[in-house]
């Protein structure tokens, strides 16, 4: 058996977060784990705005404790952590063993939160869980902040924004175009520094599906690469089935009384 472990936020609707992390690693074939560390409750009553419960880091590192004693894990995802406090402790948490991989998906804002919300949990992201980091896979939003850039709209955008968050430490990134990049293709770049220091850089470009955004759309991708790796994929591949794996769940996508609908993993 192959194991997948996420660290990250249970979402309320089923669409994104934890759950869409363990939908996503049971249907690639991998035996997947979660530590909660934030519930989003949301609100239906209020345009589905986002109610916000960081967990105890008691209970966090007591989760942490459990499924590293269960299973001898060595490929995490990192999600949702919400807080500054929340950080510090998942950060010691991954300091405290090694890792093969360590996935992180950089969640800055959920589709629909107001942007700049938490600066002090951007920038505790950024120093305390990016050095961490072997694989990083920001949305065309979170290059932008993490690269310093004002816009992205070409793929040498793409791949200038993944070099600067390669200098944050990790060996891959991949930049996610998303809706937001000009054209009818949903253009992702990854960058890769090779253990000779060499930087390679990949494009994965497939028809837009529509200009609506899909929620649990970042977090479907992101854990599909981290159970690719746990079955010891090389990152190339593992991202090019993940990007199949979210193309065809963005078109499966399931509709429901929520603002965006939602990826279908079972495609
Ligand atoms: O899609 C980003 C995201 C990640 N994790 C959790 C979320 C959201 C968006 O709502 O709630 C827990």
């Amino acid at each position: 058996m192959k194991f997948a472990y996420v660290i990250a936020g249970s979402e309320a609707t089923g669409g994104a977060g934890l759950q869409a992390d363990l939908k996503t690693f049971q249907q690639l074939g991998v035996y997947g784990i979660g530590t909660i560390t934030c519930i989003v409750s949301f609100d239906p009553n209020a345009n589905w705005a986002h109610r916000f419960y960081p967990i105890e880091p008691r209970v966090l590192e007591e989760q942490f404790e459990a499924a590293n004693a269960a299973q001898d894990l060595d490929t995490v995802k990192i999600g949702m952590l919400g807080t500054p406090e929340t950080i510090d402790t998942v950060a010691r948490a991954l300091r405290s063993k090694p890792w093969r991989h360590v996935l992180v998906d950089p969640v800055l804002i959920c589709k629909g939160q107001e942007a700049g919300a938490a600066l002090n949990t951007d920038n505790a992201l950024k120093t305390q869980i990016l050095p961490l980091a072997s694989v990083v896979t920001p949305n065309n939003f979170e290059a932008r902040a993490l690269a310093g850039l004002d816009s992205l709209t070409t793929i040498e955008d793409l791949a200038e924004a993944g070099r600067r968050i390669l200098d944050l430490g990790p060996r891959g990134v991949v930049v996610k175009g998303g809706i937001d990049f000009p054209g009818p293709d949903a253009v992702d770049v990854l960058v890769q520094r090779d253990p000779t220091g060499a930087i390679t850089t990949e494009v994965f470009a497939v028809k837009k599906i529509g200009e609506e955004r899909v929620s649990g759309a970042g977090c479907t991708f992101a854990s599909a690469v981290t159970a690719e790796l746990a079955k010891g994929t090389p990152l190339s591949d593992a991202v090019r089935t993940a990007k199949a794996f979210i193309t065809r769940g963005i078109t499966a996508r399931v509709a429901g009384h929520t603002p965006f609908d939602t990826v279908w993993q079972g495609a």
